[in-house]
Order: structure tokens, then sequence, then C-alpha cells
């Protein structure tokens, strides 16, 4: 029941995750972008589809659109409040789904998977800047142990492929992401999609933009129209079975607190921000070098964060009512 792809044959690329952030940046980059070569087909799952926690929903949907390429987006996915109530759900549902795609990818004889990990799977006590030898060099940050543990067995998983038998499937690690379609929840939404939606509300209610945590730790945001342009060249182009970090440069890291002036400039809300101490300030950096994907994108241009961000803050604002929140 092997789907290999004969060199002739255009792919068939089953994209797992298709209807969040990252998969709707990747549609865009396909279906507006020029993404899809001719004859090429492009399946952007949900989880409405197939519940991939579920082997018999994985290997359904597997039968039903026979890819001869994957990319493995879908995941139980949130911002560092929703990781520190739901460590454990974070580490069981990530761990079944990964293993049901890769296992089924191999059953059906899938020529290339490339999967998703996060620069918050590293080890938090490290040296800086971080780069793709560091992933298994110690414990990740306490906040997010499930979903990191569960991330980095993705590349043990794909070493065993390769060893065993002759996988390639691989694997990016993108910093935090940003765009249209992201989860803009209070509580559950990554720092920016999060403050995009409070900054709205504040300014609507005339009430003060209540920020999480002191606004010091740093973070490199990376636009979700960038991770996708880079994911086809990676689907395309990358030969390795190594991850490869997808991130804007080291100086381009900024503290959280910059990063709510550039929203509150984007909404033009006037309003006061208040740093609410109490809650948690999480990581408080994780720093990573991009010069991997340097080396084979030198000249790869980068959207600038304030330019993302507005983007992304008219985008909420122009669609609020389909948006996640
Ligand atoms: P997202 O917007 O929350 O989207 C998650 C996707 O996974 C959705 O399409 C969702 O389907 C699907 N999904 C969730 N649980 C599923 C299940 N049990 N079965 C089938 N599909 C399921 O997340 P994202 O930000 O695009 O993340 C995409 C990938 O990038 C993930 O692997 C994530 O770990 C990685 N990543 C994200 C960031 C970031 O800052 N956002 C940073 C680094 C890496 P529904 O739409 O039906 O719920
Ligand atoms: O994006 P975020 O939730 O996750 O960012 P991480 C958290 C940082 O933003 C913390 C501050 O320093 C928070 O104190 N922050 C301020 C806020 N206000 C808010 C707010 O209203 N909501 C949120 N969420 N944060 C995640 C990992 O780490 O990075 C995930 O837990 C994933 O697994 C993601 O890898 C990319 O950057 O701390």
């Amino acid at each position: 029941m092997m789907d290999s792809q004969t060199k002739a044959e255009p792919m068939r690329v089953l994209v797992t995750g298709g209807s969040g952030l990252v998969g709707k940046a990747i549609e865009h980059v396909v279906k507006q972008e020029g993404g899809c070569l001719k004859g090429e087909q492009w399946t952007f799952l949900s989880s409405k589809e197939a519940n991939l926690v579920d082997l018999q929903q994985t290997r359904a949907v597997f039968e039903k659109y026979r890819p001869t390429h994957v990319i493995h987006l879908a995941a139980k996915v949130g911002g560092l409040y929703l990781h520190m109530k739901e460590n454990l759900h974070f580490l069981r549902d990530n761990l079944r789904i990964n293993d049901n795609v890769l296992q089924t990818s191999h059953e059906r004889g899938v020529t290339k998977v490339v999967s998703c990990l996060s620069s918050c799977i590293f080890p938090d006590k490290t040296t800086y800047p971080i780069d793709e030898s560091m992933i298994h060099n110690g414990p990740p940050h306490d906040s997010n142990f499930g979903y990191s543990h569960a991330k980095r067995m993705i590349d043990i998983q794909n070493r065993g492929y390769f060893a065993q038998h002759g996988r390639r499937y691989t694997a990016v690690i993108p910093t935090n992401v940003y765009g249209p379609y992201d989860n803009f929840n209070f509580e559950n939404g990554h720092v920016l999609s999060a403050l995009m939606h409070k900054t709205y509300a504040a300014k609507k209610e005339g009430t003060p933009l209540q920020v999480w945590g002191s606004g010091t730790p740093r973070r490199q945001f990376i636009y979700s129209l960038d991770v996708a342009r880079l994911f086809l060249w990676v689907l395309r182009e990358y030969d390795e079975i190594d991850p490869l970090i997808l991130s804007v440069g080291e100086e381009e890291e900024l503290p959280i607190k910059d990063a709510v002036q550039m929203i509150a400039d984007a909404l033009d809300f006037k309003g006061q921000i208040v740093f609410d101490t109490s809650k948690s300030d999480g990581q408080m950096k994780k720093t990573a070098s991009n010069a991997k994907l340097r080396r084979y994108l030198p000249d790869f241009t980068f959207t600038p964060l304030s330019e993302g961000i507005k983007k992304t803050c008219d985008w909420f604002v122009n669609n609020y009512d389909i948006a996640r929140t």
C-alpha cells in the first residue's frame, strides 16, 4: 500500500494542522504566491476532518488523500498560561498525534515529512545563541515541559525512521510565530495575539491595557507568512534529517514591553498600559541563532516586526467575527 512518488509524478502534499495560524499562511503562499507547481495537489486538514490523536482516523485520512509528502503542523498549541495549566495534556496529545502521523506516513511510503518543533523546546539553562545541536542538552523551561518533550521526540523519531528505514523525515524549529488566523483568546493565546485582542478591547472600553508579567522577557517573533515561505523551501530543497531553526536574527530579539508599544501604535491605543507582575514571566529569553538558515538562504527577507504587527492587527479588526477569541 505504498504511495511513494515516482520521479515524474507531481507531489500530493497533506498539511496537517492546515486550518491554524501556520497552516493558513502556507495555504496563502500555495494559492496566492504561486507555491503550488503544475499538477500538485495540496490538502489542508483540520481536526474536524480527522482527530489525529486517533490512529484509525489518521489512517483513514491518509487513505483518502494518499499523500506523497506531509507538512506536519497539527498539535495542541497555546500560550504560556495554557501550558502552565495543561502540561500533561500537551504531552499526551502531542506524543500521540506525532506518532500516528509519522508511523502512518512510513507505512504508506510517504517520501518526505516536515514536522514543526518550537524554540521553547531547547534547554532553559544554556549558552546563547541557541543552535540546532543543543535540542537535547538539558531540561526545557518548566512552564512548557510537556509540549517540549513531546516535540523533542519528533527529532528522535526522525532519526529512528532514517536509521531503520532510510526515511528522510525532518523538522523545522520556528521561534514565536504571529500573524492572521492566530488564536486571539485572552487566556490561551500567545503573547502578541492575546495582547492585540486586549488592546482592541481596552480601546473600545476606555480601560487600561493589562500586560501580564513584567514585560522584560525577550523574544524573537517571526511573521507567519515568512514561516510559510520557508516551509515550502524546506519541503522542496532541504535534504537533512537534522532540524533547521526558522528565525529572524538575534539582533531582532526584543523585550515584550517594546512589542506591546508596537501593538498600541498599530491599534492607535493611547490609554494606560499596566504590567501585572503577579502573573508569570515564563522563560526570560531563548535567543536562537539563524546561522544555519542563513548558510542556505543568505538573501531571505523577513517581514519587519512593526509591519507584521500592523498587518495582523488590521486583519484582526477586519475579521473580528471569525477570529478565534
Ligand atoms: P494553531 O493555530 O493552534 O493550529 C493548530 C492546528 O492543529 C489546527 O489546524 C488544528 O485544527 C490542528 N489540530 C489540533 N489538534 C488536533 C488534533 N487532535 N487532530 C487534528 N488536528 C489537530 O497552531 P499554530 O500556531 O498554527 O501551530 C502550528 C505548528 O507550529 C504546531 O506544530 C506548533 O507546535 C508549531 N509552532 C507554533 C509556534 C507559534 O508561535 N504559534 C511557534 C513554534 C512552533 P482545528 O483548526 O480543527 O483546531
Ligand atoms: O507567547 P507566550 O505566551 O509564550 O509569551 P512563550 C509569553 C510571554 O509574554 C511571557 C508575556 O513573558 C508573558 O509574561 N505576556 C504578557 C503575555 N502579556 C501576556 C498575555 O496577555 N498573554 C500571554 N500569553 N503572554 C511559548 C511556549 O512560550 O512559546 C509554547 O510556551 C510555544 O510552547 C510558543 O513554543 C512559541 O514565548 O513564553
